[in-house]
């Protein structure tokens, strides 16, 4: 059995070696992202059975993506897809504000159907976790996230569902009436106090929380960033407050964060606990380079209870 099933497009990931504007320092190094295939590292890292399920081009960047995902212990079900896999470029503004461009158009990862849905995969599993990401892109991928929570829902599947709004893919007309759509079919939501404000006509966390429970989802996590998260589990808002960090890639948080609850659901963990190991996670995630490689595993979370002190 798998305690989390999920589904989306894995991309090759160019940074530059230093963390300055590649104008300056044009060396780039090759590594990789995909908001699902995040939070199955995440997940397994905690130690739960985590499996993605993707497409990848016949080609280095593919390859090296299932190489990596197998290392970190997530089980796979990769179809190799005849295009190639899409990739994503990260730059720093001279300000130092992190950038991604998108090079995915006609990518293999965004070319998912709903016949890649295994039936049986996905009944197996405790919680199938979907992105708006793959809402974002295209007709067949958006059709195939909703083929996965329909199998869920008729075999008692519990459904994340991490809004994960990217301006770079649609715009918020085009995709608040998808998201609000399958909000309504999930369990357990995840969202940044930004896409909470396009989801619902609410202003303050806690209102958001509510107005989106209404919808459907009886477990909402409102991310605040620096400010901590704020959920409205079965009616009741819970706080979490900040977990302090030098933040320095806040790529990869949310995905960070959804690892850190997801596994607290499946292992039965409290509201309380769901929440703060999302935000110990979120928080573990910002201060290391690259979309999951700070991804927290079990022991470091332990750590955090000895910070200070010495181990010789
Ligand atoms: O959630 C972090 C992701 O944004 C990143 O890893 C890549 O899936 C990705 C995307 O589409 O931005």
């Amino acid at each position: 059995s798998i305690d989390v099933i999920t589904l989306g497009e894995s991309l090759g990931l160019l940074s530059p070696v230093e963390a300055a504007p590649i104008l300056r320092q044009p060396f780039l190094r090759l590594g990789f992202g995909g908001a699902e295939s995040n939070v199955a590292i995440g997940l397994a890292r905690l130690g739960r059975t985590a499996h993605w399920v993707g497409r990848l081009g016949s080609d280095d960047i593919g390859t090296m993506i299932a190489r990596e995902l197998r290392a970190e212990n997530v089980r796979t079900s990769i179809i190799i897809d005849s295009a190639p896999t899409g990739l994503m470029l990260k730059t720093h503004s001279p300000a130092g504000r992190v950038q991604v461009s998108y090079y995915r158009t006609g990518s293999a990862g965004s070319r998912l159907r709903p016949s890649d849905v295994d039936e049986r995969l996905v009944a197996s599993a405790r919680v199938l976790h979907v992105t708006g990401i793959t809402l974002a892109l295209g007709a067949s991928p958006a059709a195939t996230v909703r083929e996965a929570v329909e199998v869920a829902r008729a075999n008692r599947v519990a459904v994340s569902f991490d809004l994960n709004f990217r301006s770079a893919l649609w715009s918020p007309d085009e995709a608040v009436p998808v998201l609000r759509d399958l909000a309504k079919a999930a369990d357990i939501l995840f969202a940044t106090d930004a896409e909470a404000e396009l989801l619902v006509d609410e202003r303050e966390p806690e209102a958001q929380a509510r107005a989106i429970a209404r919808l459907g989802p009886r477990q909402v996590v409102v991310k605040r960033g620096a400010d901590g998260s704020l959920a409205c589990i079965d009616d009741v808002i819970y706080r979490q407050d900040p977990v302090p960090v030098t933040a320095v890639d806040p790529v990869g948080a949310g995905d960070a964060f959804a690892a850190g609850y997801l596994s607290q659901v499946v292992s039965g963990g409290s509201a309380r606990q769901r929440l703060d190991a999302g935000g110990v996670g979120g928080a573990l995630a910002v201060t290391s380079r690259g979309d999951w490689e700070g991804l927290p595993h079990a022991a470091d979370i332990a750590d955090l209870r000895h910070v200070g002190e010495v181990q010789r």
